[in-house]
């Protein structure tokens, strides 16, 4: 996809930038976005000169949730035949960096959509929640999972059952977001801790990535396993080689992501 309708794609140096661009529905996430955000990922994921991606909202949301427009005549058999999950799951095997910078609300997809980011960066005037269930009806990308696995049962039911919305402040308590900044220094903010991992050597980040994934699933001594072959492969990479010679060089190294 060359052309977005729903999104603006950039680059600055190493850093893929993607904002949702439908600011008049709160970026309301419709399937021809969701397809565009996944392929636009994708495509960053594909190239060796993108190391981090960054996905931000335009106007006062990061994003409202699912288009209730169009979602509302949905019966399930529709849904079994438009598996429309298939382009959102694709988001959890990308194995760049990614960071959300939310700068408004995060509501339903929007949260889950942070949530599948690695890092989230908020504005202290952004709000994130579920709302789904004051629409009868409940998260189905990623919701119920990812935030149970960050904050424990008990207090993801609250917020799941209530739909009540937790403040940047409340999140980043929680453990969900891992920054606070004013909204006019969030994108700064943003790309300066986005430039900061572009510096890094790009296949440690990856495999790093990969196995906190593994962490969160698997017990503890599969994921140890796990760990240690990632920790081998690296030094088969030629980042390694220059890690360790400018050490012991007494340089500041040069990856490459080779
Ligand atoms: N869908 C469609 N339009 C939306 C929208 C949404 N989720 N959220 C806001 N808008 C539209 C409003 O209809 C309004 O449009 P106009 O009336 O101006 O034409 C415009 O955005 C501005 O919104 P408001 O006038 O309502 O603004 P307020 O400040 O008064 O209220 C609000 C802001 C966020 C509290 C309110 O807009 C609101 O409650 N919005 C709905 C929030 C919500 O329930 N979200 C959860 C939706 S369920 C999937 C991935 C994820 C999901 C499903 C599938 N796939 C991968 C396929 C998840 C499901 C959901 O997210």
């Amino acid at each position: 996809m060359s052309e977005w309708n729903s999104i603006a794609v950039r680059q600055e140096g190493a850093v893929g930038i993607i904002e949702l661009a439908r600011p008049h529905v709160l970026n309301a996430l419709s399937r021809q976005m969701v397809a565009e955000i996944v392929a636009a990922v994708e495509a960053f994921d594909r190239d060796e000169t993108v190391r981090v991606i960054v996905l931000t909202g335009r106007g006062r949301a990061f994003a409202a949730g699912a288009d209730i427009q169009e979602m509302a005549d949905d019966d399930p058999i529709r849904l079994e035949w438009l598996n429309q999950f298939a382009d959102w799951d694709r988001l959890s095997i990308v194995k760049t960096p990614m960071i959300a910078a939310v700068n408004g609300l995060a509501l339903g997809g929007g949260f889950e959509l942070a949530l599948s980011c690695d890092l989230i960066v908020a504005s202290a005037t952004a709000e994130f929640g579920f709302p789904e269930v004051n629409l009868g009806v409940m998260p189905g990308a990623g919701g119920t999972q990812r935030l149970t696995k960050l904050i424990g049962p008990k207090r993801a039911l609250e917020w799941l059952w209530t739909g009540e919305r937790l403040s940047a402040k409340e999140a980043h308590k929680l453990g969900i977001v891992t920054r606070v900044v004013s909204p006019e220094l969030l994108m700064e903010e943003t790309m300066r801790l986005a430039q900061r991992l572009a510096q890094q050597p790009p296949l440690a980040l990856r495999l790093i990535k990969e196995a906190v994934q593994k962490a969160v699933d698997y017990p503890l001594y599969e994921g140890m396993q796990f760990e240690r072959k990632n920790f081998y492969l690296l030094f088969a990479s030629e980042d390694q080689k220059e890690g360790m010679a400018a050490f012991l060089e007494k340089r500041k190294p040069r990856f490459q992501g080779k």
